[in-house]
Protein backbone atom coordinates (compact mmCIF):
# COMPACT_ATOMS: atom_id res chain seq x y z
CA UNK A 1 0.00 0.00 0.00
CA UNK A 2 1.42 3.18 -1.53
CA UNK A 3 0.61 6.60 -0.70
CA UNK A 4 1.92 8.93 -3.74
CA UNK A 5 3.03 12.70 -1.91
CA UNK A 6 3.44 15.46 -3.55
CA UNK A 7 5.00 18.82 -2.34
CA UNK A 8 4.47 21.72 -4.41
CA UNK A 9 6.06 24.71 -3.33
CA UNK A 10 7.06 28.31 -5.12
CA UNK A 11 10.59 26.56 -6.61
CA UNK A 12 10.24 23.06 -6.90
CA UNK A 13 7.50 20.56 -7.24
CA UNK A 14 8.62 17.09 -6.07
CA UNK A 15 7.26 13.12 -5.35
CA UNK A 16 7.37 10.04 -3.64
CA UNK A 17 5.71 6.73 -3.39
CA UNK A 18 5.92 6.36 0.72
CA UNK A 19 5.07 3.26 2.00
CA UNK A 20 3.46 1.51 5.15
CA UNK A 21 6.85 1.52 6.86
CA UNK A 22 7.48 5.05 5.78
CA UNK A 23 9.90 4.75 3.36
CA UNK A 24 10.32 6.78 0.58
CA UNK A 25 11.16 5.97 -2.85
CA UNK A 26 10.88 6.55 -6.54
CA UNK A 27 11.84 10.65 -5.79
CA UNK A 28 11.30 12.73 -8.59
CA UNK A 29 11.69 16.84 -8.86
CA UNK A 30 10.74 19.42 -11.26
CA UNK A 31 10.57 22.66 -11.03
CA UNK A 32 7.74 24.90 -10.02
CA UNK A 33 6.44 26.85 -13.47
CA UNK A 34 6.77 30.59 -12.64
CA UNK A 35 3.22 31.27 -14.36
CA UNK A 36 -0.12 32.88 -13.32
CA UNK A 37 -1.35 30.42 -15.71
CA UNK A 38 -3.08 27.16 -14.23
CA UNK A 39 -2.81 25.09 -17.69
CA UNK A 40 0.96 25.22 -16.67
CA UNK A 41 0.53 23.78 -13.11
CA UNK A 42 -2.02 21.42 -14.67
CA UNK A 43 0.60 20.26 -16.88
CA UNK A 44 3.67 20.05 -14.38
CA UNK A 45 1.23 17.88 -12.43
CA UNK A 46 -0.09 16.03 -15.29
CA UNK A 47 4.07 14.93 -15.77
CA UNK A 48 4.78 14.67 -12.42
CA UNK A 49 1.92 12.40 -11.80
CA UNK A 50 2.43 10.40 -14.54
CA UNK A 51 5.39 8.25 -13.46
CA UNK A 52 3.05 6.96 -10.95
CA UNK A 53 0.31 5.31 -12.42
CA UNK A 54 -0.85 2.05 -10.97
CA UNK A 55 1.42 2.63 -7.91
CA UNK A 56 -0.53 4.19 -4.85
CA UNK A 57 -3.95 3.97 -3.69
CA UNK A 58 -3.91 7.68 -2.35
CA UNK A 59 -2.10 11.16 -3.30
CA UNK A 60 -1.73 13.10 -0.44
CA UNK A 61 -0.19 16.88 -0.98
CA UNK A 62 1.68 19.17 0.83
CA UNK A 63 1.55 22.41 -0.58
CA UNK A 64 2.33 26.43 -0.23
CA UNK A 65 -0.69 28.57 0.05
CA UNK A 66 -3.71 28.72 2.38
CA UNK A 67 -5.35 25.07 1.91
CA UNK A 68 -9.06 24.93 2.03
CA UNK A 69 -11.33 22.46 0.78
CA UNK A 70 -8.45 21.03 -1.65
CA UNK A 71 -7.79 24.50 -3.32
CA UNK A 72 -5.14 26.45 -2.92
CA UNK A 73 -4.75 30.24 -2.35
CA UNK A 74 -1.64 32.16 -2.53
CA UNK A 75 -1.28 34.58 0.50
CA UNK A 76 2.19 35.96 -1.84
CA UNK A 77 1.23 35.15 -5.15
CA UNK A 78 4.28 36.44 -6.26
CA UNK A 79 5.52 33.13 -5.03
CA UNK A 80 4.00 31.01 -7.84
CA UNK A 81 4.44 33.29 -10.34
CA UNK A 82 1.60 35.15 -9.86
CA UNK A 83 -1.12 32.04 -9.76
CA UNK A 84 -3.41 32.61 -6.71
CA UNK A 85 -5.90 30.12 -7.25
CA UNK A 86 -5.84 26.48 -7.83
CA UNK A 87 -7.96 23.47 -7.22
CA UNK A 88 -5.24 21.61 -6.49
CA UNK A 89 -7.28 18.35 -4.81
CA UNK A 90 -9.78 18.18 -8.17
CA UNK A 91 -7.21 18.57 -10.62
CA UNK A 92 -4.64 15.38 -8.99
CA UNK A 93 -7.97 13.07 -8.49
CA UNK A 94 -8.79 14.12 -11.89
CA UNK A 95 -5.43 12.93 -13.22
CA UNK A 96 -4.54 9.85 -10.58
CA UNK A 97 -8.08 8.87 -10.45
CA UNK A 98 -7.46 8.50 -6.76
CA UNK A 99 -8.89 10.09 -3.62
CA UNK A 100 -6.86 13.20 -2.72
CA UNK A 101 -5.92 15.01 0.97
CA UNK A 102 -3.88 18.66 0.67
CA UNK A 103 -2.49 20.05 3.26
CA UNK A 104 -0.49 23.56 3.33
CA UNK A 105 3.35 22.66 3.04
CA UNK A 106 4.42 23.63 6.43
CA UNK A 107 1.86 22.49 8.22
CA UNK A 108 2.63 19.25 6.65
CA UNK A 109 6.19 19.84 7.82
CA UNK A 110 5.39 20.18 11.09
CA UNK A 111 3.50 17.07 11.31
CA UNK A 112 6.33 14.84 10.18
CA UNK A 113 8.82 16.73 12.64
CA UNK A 114 6.57 16.59 15.21
CA UNK A 115 6.25 13.08 15.03
CA UNK A 116 10.14 12.41 15.32
CA UNK A 117 9.88 14.78 18.24
CA UNK A 118 6.97 13.51 20.59
CA UNK A 119 8.92 11.55 22.73
CA UNK A 120 10.43 14.65 24.03
CA UNK A 121 8.29 17.39 23.12
CA UNK A 122 4.35 18.23 22.71
CA UNK A 123 4.52 21.44 21.71
CA UNK A 124 6.49 21.93 18.02
CA UNK A 125 7.19 24.90 15.34
CA UNK A 126 8.19 23.98 11.86
CA UNK A 127 9.93 26.99 9.95
CA UNK A 128 10.36 26.62 6.49
CA UNK A 129 13.24 29.55 4.70
CA UNK A 130 12.58 28.83 1.55
CA UNK A 131 10.82 30.54 -1.59
CA UNK A 132 9.03 32.25 1.14
CA UNK A 133 8.90 31.50 4.78
CA UNK A 134 6.03 29.52 6.49
CA UNK A 135 5.43 27.28 9.58
CA UNK A 136 3.50 24.96 11.31
CA UNK A 137 2.33 24.51 15.13
CA UNK A 138 1.69 21.61 17.12
CA UNK A 139 0.55 22.13 20.16
CA UNK A 140 -0.37 19.51 22.68
CA UNK A 141 0.08 17.41 20.15
CA UNK A 142 -2.49 18.27 18.05
CA UNK A 143 -1.53 20.24 14.79
CA UNK A 144 -3.05 23.80 14.57
CA UNK A 145 -4.44 24.61 11.28
CA UNK A 146 -7.56 27.04 12.28
CA UNK A 147 -10.74 28.17 11.28
CA UNK A 148 -9.52 30.12 8.38
CA UNK A 149 -7.01 26.70 7.70
CA UNK A 150 -4.68 30.17 8.46
CA UNK A 151 -2.79 29.13 11.23
CA UNK A 152 0.96 28.94 10.60
CA UNK A 153 1.45 31.73 7.99
CA UNK A 154 4.29 33.03 10.52
CA UNK A 155 6.09 34.64 7.23
CA UNK A 156 3.64 37.63 7.15
CA UNK A 157 3.70 38.38 10.91
CA UNK A 158 5.51 41.88 10.37
CA UNK A 159 9.00 42.54 10.97
CA UNK A 160 9.92 45.95 10.03
CA UNK A 161 7.22 48.60 9.47
CA UNK A 162 10.38 50.21 7.47
CA UNK A 163 10.48 46.97 5.42
CA UNK A 164 10.08 46.23 2.02
CA UNK A 165 6.46 45.44 0.72
CA UNK A 166 5.43 41.69 0.61
CA UNK A 167 3.83 40.48 -1.95
CA UNK A 168 0.91 39.61 0.71
CA UNK A 169 0.00 43.48 0.51
CA UNK A 170 1.64 44.23 4.35
CA UNK A 171 4.49 46.26 4.69
CA UNK A 172 7.87 44.47 6.36
CA UNK A 173 6.68 41.09 6.68
CA UNK A 174 9.25 38.36 7.76
CA UNK A 175 9.10 36.68 4.29
CA UNK A 176 9.86 39.95 2.64
CA UNK A 177 13.25 40.01 4.62
CA UNK A 178 14.25 36.63 5.47
CA UNK A 179 12.94 34.09 2.33
CA UNK A 180 14.61 33.09 -0.40
CA UNK A 181 12.95 35.68 -2.84
CA UNK A 182 13.88 38.43 -0.14
CA UNK A 183 17.47 37.60 -0.23
CA UNK A 184 17.80 37.58 -4.04
CA UNK A 185 15.80 40.72 -3.92
CA UNK A 186 18.06 42.62 -1.56
CA UNK A 187 20.91 41.72 -3.71
CA UNK A 188 23.02 44.66 -5.31
CA UNK A 189 25.62 45.39 -7.15
CA UNK A 190 27.93 42.34 -8.60
CA UNK A 191 24.81 39.95 -6.61
CA UNK A 192 22.39 41.83 -8.74
CA UNK A 193 20.24 38.80 -10.10
CA UNK A 194 21.36 36.21 -8.41
CA UNK A 195 19.40 34.01 -6.36
CA UNK A 196 19.54 32.86 -2.69
CA UNK A 197 21.62 29.49 -3.70
CA UNK A 198 24.25 31.29 -5.28
CA UNK A 199 24.41 34.39 -2.37
CA UNK A 200 25.15 31.54 -0.29
CA UNK A 201 27.27 30.28 -2.52
CA UNK A 202 29.54 33.46 -2.61
CA UNK A 203 28.99 34.32 1.17
CA UNK A 204 30.71 30.70 2.16
CA UNK A 205 33.37 32.77 -0.23
CA UNK A 206 33.67 35.42 1.94
CA UNK A 207 31.38 38.13 0.00
CA UNK A 208 30.74 41.20 2.54
CA UNK A 209 27.55 41.90 1.13
CA UNK A 210 26.05 38.02 0.46
CA UNK A 211 26.88 37.69 3.82
CA UNK A 212 25.26 40.44 5.25
CA UNK A 213 21.27 39.53 3.38
CA UNK A 214 21.96 36.00 5.07
CA UNK A 215 22.91 37.57 8.67
CA UNK A 216 19.74 39.74 7.80
CA UNK A 217 17.84 36.90 6.90
CA UNK A 218 18.81 35.08 10.20
CA UNK A 219 18.18 38.05 12.38
CA UNK A 220 14.15 37.82 11.54
CA UNK A 221 14.02 33.82 11.83
CA UNK A 222 15.58 34.47 15.35
CA UNK A 223 12.95 37.41 16.22
CA UNK A 224 10.34 35.50 15.17
CA UNK A 225 11.67 32.18 16.58
CA UNK A 226 11.60 33.87 20.02
CA UNK A 227 7.92 35.59 19.37
CA UNK A 228 6.91 32.10 18.99
CA UNK A 229 8.12 31.26 21.71
CA UNK A 230 5.69 34.24 23.88
CA UNK A 231 3.25 33.36 21.19
CA UNK A 232 2.81 29.76 22.06
CA UNK A 233 5.05 28.46 24.72
CA UNK A 234 6.75 26.37 21.58
CA UNK A 235 9.60 24.06 23.23
CA UNK A 236 11.31 23.86 20.30
CA UNK A 237 12.00 25.12 16.66
CA UNK A 238 12.48 22.88 13.65
CA UNK A 239 13.86 24.89 10.68
CA UNK A 240 13.58 23.38 6.77
CA UNK A 241 13.55 24.52 3.57
CA UNK A 242 16.45 24.72 1.47
CA UNK A 243 17.78 28.09 3.18
CA UNK A 244 17.04 26.92 6.87
CA UNK A 245 19.34 23.65 6.35
CA UNK A 246 21.92 25.78 4.39
CA UNK A 247 25.02 25.18 5.57
CA UNK A 248 25.66 27.16 9.01
CA UNK A 249 22.07 29.28 8.85
CA UNK A 250 20.56 27.35 11.48
CA UNK A 251 24.01 28.22 13.79
CA UNK A 252 23.34 31.90 12.92
CA UNK A 253 19.97 31.70 14.17
CA UNK A 254 20.47 30.01 16.82
CA UNK A 255 23.48 32.42 18.15
CA UNK A 256 21.43 35.45 17.76
CA UNK A 257 18.62 33.78 19.76
CA UNK A 258 21.53 33.94 22.66
CA UNK A 259 21.43 37.45 22.20
CA UNK A 260 17.88 37.48 23.41
CA UNK A 261 16.97 37.56 27.22
CA UNK A 262 16.70 33.79 28.58
CA UNK A 263 12.90 33.40 28.76
CA UNK A 264 13.09 33.54 24.36
CA UNK A 265 15.46 30.61 24.21
CA UNK A 266 14.49 27.91 22.47
CA UNK A 267 16.50 24.78 20.96
CA UNK A 268 16.35 25.28 17.34
CA UNK A 269 16.89 21.59 15.66
CA UNK A 270 17.53 21.04 11.97
CA UNK A 271 14.48 18.99 10.05
CA UNK A 272 15.08 15.22 10.64
CA UNK A 273 13.16 14.54 7.15
CA UNK A 274 14.98 17.56 5.52
CA UNK A 275 13.66 18.03 2.11
CA UNK A 276 11.48 15.89 2.43
CA UNK A 277 9.50 17.19 5.37
CA UNK A 278 6.67 18.37 3.26
CA UNK A 279 6.26 14.72 1.65
CA UNK A 280 6.21 12.93 4.70
CA UNK A 281 4.23 14.96 6.67
CA UNK A 282 1.53 14.72 4.34
CA UNK A 283 1.67 10.77 3.84
CA UNK A 284 1.78 10.87 8.13
CA UNK A 285 -1.11 13.53 7.96
CA UNK A 286 -2.90 11.57 5.81
CA UNK A 287 -2.53 8.22 7.51
CA UNK A 288 -3.35 10.02 10.57
CA UNK A 289 -6.75 11.38 9.45
CA UNK A 290 -7.93 7.96 8.18
CA UNK A 291 -7.63 6.36 11.82
P1 LIG B 1 10.39 25.38 -2.23
O1 LIG B 1 10.20 26.79 -1.77
O2 LIG B 1 9.87 25.11 -3.59
O3 LIG B 1 9.92 24.39 -1.19
P2 LIG B 1 13.24 25.26 -1.50
O4 LIG B 1 13.03 24.82 -0.10
O5 LIG B 1 14.31 24.54 -2.27
O6 LIG B 1 11.97 25.14 -2.40
O7 LIG B 1 13.57 26.82 -1.47
C1 LIG B 1 13.90 27.52 -2.64
C2 LIG B 1 14.85 28.66 -2.29
O8 LIG B 1 16.04 28.12 -1.69
C3 LIG B 1 15.31 29.44 -3.51
O9 LIG B 1 15.37 30.80 -3.13
C4 LIG B 1 16.72 28.89 -3.79
O10 LIG B 1 17.57 29.85 -4.40
C5 LIG B 1 17.20 28.57 -2.39
N1 LIG B 1 18.18 27.46 -2.34
C6 LIG B 1 18.14 26.28 -3.01
N2 LIG B 1 19.20 25.51 -2.71
C7 LIG B 1 19.94 26.22 -1.81
C8 LIG B 1 21.17 25.99 -1.12
N3 LIG B 1 21.85 24.85 -1.30
N4 LIG B 1 21.63 26.93 -0.27
C9 LIG B 1 20.94 28.08 -0.09
N5 LIG B 1 19.78 28.37 -0.73
C10 LIG B 1 19.29 27.46 -1.57
C1 LIG C 1 4.13 31.71 1.73
C2 LIG C 1 2.75 31.08 1.61
C3 LIG C 1 2.65 29.91 2.61
C4 LIG C 1 3.81 28.92 2.47
C5 LIG C 1 5.14 29.65 2.58
C6 LIG C 1 6.31 28.72 2.29
C7 LIG C 1 1.81 31.34 -0.63
C8 LIG C 1 1.78 30.83 -2.03
N1 LIG C 1 2.55 30.63 0.25
O1 LIG C 1 4.22 32.39 2.94
O2 LIG C 1 1.42 29.24 2.44
O3 LIG C 1 3.70 27.92 3.47
O4 LIG C 1 5.16 30.72 1.61
O5 LIG C 1 6.20 28.22 0.98
O6 LIG C 1 1.19 32.32 -0.33
P1 LIG C 1 7.44 27.66 0.13
O7 LIG C 1 7.03 27.69 -1.29
O8 LIG C 1 8.59 28.52 0.42
O9 LIG C 1 7.67 26.27 0.64
ZN1 LIG D 1 3.50 39.17 3.78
Amino acid sequence: MYTLAIDLGGTKLSAALIGEKHDITQRRELPTPASASPQSLEYALAELTGHYQGKAHRVAVASTGIIANGVLTALNPDNLGGLNHFPLQACLEKLTGLPCLVLNDAQAAAWAEYCLLSDRFRHVTFITVSTGVGGGSVIAGRLLTGPHHFAGHIGHIQADPHGPICGCGRTGCVEAIASGRAIAAGAKHDLRGKDARAIFARAEQGHLQARQLIARSAEAIAQLSASLKALLDTECIVLGGSIGLAPGYREQVEELLTRLPPAFHLPVYPARYRHDAGLMGAALWCEYCAT
